[in-house]
């Protein structure tokens, strides 16, 4: 069955075309950097915002028809959402999906028959894959909409809820590994806190530990060889959640030795939810060998919640590739955990969002190579830290001197330098020029 048959195969016309329904920045075979578009930007579709999301909000409901012809909630409607997330997936050349157990298959309140109803999808799935080379980016389980993980799911006060998350994760578990997924994602929507006045914050998260430790060990048994993530995000639906942002993720991880099987995966809009840039928690995973995979959206400045737009801003895509080249690329991919705004609800939008969002990575990807060739930032960077390269700046370096050696050093000196101008105004300038040369 063809769903979106008013809509052909998005091809790229260049940065003059008018078509609204084609590329005009992302040429999949053009060369960056000696690697192919379709190499440096592995984009995956989000199962629950392109196939499950119609816009329902706190004040109404779904402006967006996503019944693709059959009844939602049925296991018909399940396999009508894999048909078309493969035509959607195949006319815009994206590579990847990424899914939560409960996107796949309609949950019921029997835990057998649920798993039953994911095999059976998941089997449709596998079809789809061998029949069109799209693959897997990542799976996840769902452990915050079902009203058990009211307290959250490790870090739930019962220990019976606890169990029910580890029946989750062993299934999307052995579901990603049957789908050949790159990664597995933790993200802990739920694993936090509303009050400190009932809750033991060190018991949740030992056992938070406790939970992804048991998913390290049944993963790795069956032959799980990806990533497993963490997605940081600081608060929302929780008023605070564990895993805030990526230094709090990664300082968790350390402590409890789980650093070697994870890395990060980064929103941009729950780093904007963190206080920081998107650049921001980037560059802290990519500095700590922990930048894997990217959830690929926005928020908006002006709303403090997580808007889950897609992304079109050129500086924050140029700023993202330029961590990402610099990083040497992703193990994981760029997943468009982003909607439709509420009034954009025909299917022509949700092509228009995903052509918005692979052409605003396309030209931030040309950008961040021409920002890296151009290279006055990074020389300018080196510049500035060229203190540390000889004399006494090498010495602190190296570790060869103490703080009696260097308050010698001071005295010696009586007064230092300024330490030279940061120039963020000329480097502005720059990237503007970059940007709209
Ligand atoms: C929620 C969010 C999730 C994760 C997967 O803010 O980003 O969709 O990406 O559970
Ligand atoms: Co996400």
């Amino acid at each position: 069955m063809d769903f979106f048959n008013t809509i052909g195969k998005i091809m790229y016309e260049g940065p003059k075309s008018k078509n609204p329904l084609s590329f005009k920045f992302y040429d999949a075979e053009r060369i960056v950097l000696g690697k192919t578009m379709k190499n440096h930007l592995p984009f995956a579709m989000a199962w629950w915002h392109n196939l499950g999301g119609g816009g329902t909000d706190m004040f109404g409901r779904d402006t967006a028809d996503k019944s693709f012809g059959a009844v939602p909630g049925t296991m018909e409607h399940a396999h009508a959402k894999v048909e078309a997330g493969f035509e959607f997936m195949e006319k815009l050349g994206v590579g990847y999906f990424c899914f939560h157990d409960v996107d796949i298959a309609p949950e019921t309140d029997n835990l057998l028959e649920t798993n039953r109803r994911i095999d059976e999808i998941s089997d449709h799935i596998l079809e789809k894959m061998a029949a069109t080379g799209i693959e897997c980016l990542w799976g996840t389980a769902n452990m915050f909409t079902n009203p058990r993980y009211m307290n959250g799911a490790g870090s739930s006060n019962s220990a019976d809820v606890f169990t029910f998350a580890a029946a989750q994760i062993k299934k999307a578990l052995d579901i990603t590994v049957k789908l050949d997924g790159k990664g597995y994602v933790f993200w802990g929507g739920r694993e936090g806190y509303e009050t400190l006045l009932n809750t033991d914050m060190q018991f949740e998260l030992d056992n938070c530990a406790r939970l992804m430790t048991m998913a390290v060990e049944y993963g790795r048994g069956i032959g799980f060889k990806g990533d497993f993530y963490i997605e940081p995000k600081p608060k929302e639906p929780m008023k605070h959640q564990y895993d805030f942002d990526a230094a709090t993720a990664i300082g968790f991880l350390r402590r409890y030795g789980l650093d070697k099987d994870f890395k990060l995966n980064i929103e941009a809009n729950h780093a904007t939810l963190a206080g920081h840039t998107f650049q921001h928690d980037l560059r802290v995973a990519a500095m700590n060998g922990m930048l894997g995979s990217i959830d690929a959206n926005t928020g908006d400045p002006l709303l403090g919640w997580d808007t889950d737009e897609f992304p079109f801003d050129v500086y924050d895509t140029t700023l993202c590739m330029y961590e990402v080249l610099r990083a040497g690329g992703l193990t994981g991919g760029l997943n468009f955990d982003a909607k439709n705004r509420r009034p954009s609800y025909t299917c022509e939008d949700m092509f228009h969002a995903y052509i918005l969002g692979m052409d605003s990575f396309a030209l931030g990807l040309i950008k961040a190579a021409a920002l890296i060739e151009d290279g006055r930032i990074d020389r300018f960077v080196r510049q500035r830290y060229s203190s540390y390269e000889s004399g006494i700046g090498k010495k602190i370096r190296d570790g060869n001197t103490s703080l009696a050696d260097l308050s010698a050093y001071a005295e010696m000196l009586g007064k230092p330098e300024l330490p030279g101008s940061g120039r963020q105004e000329y480097l502005q300038a720059v990237m503007n020029q970059i940007l709209f040369d």
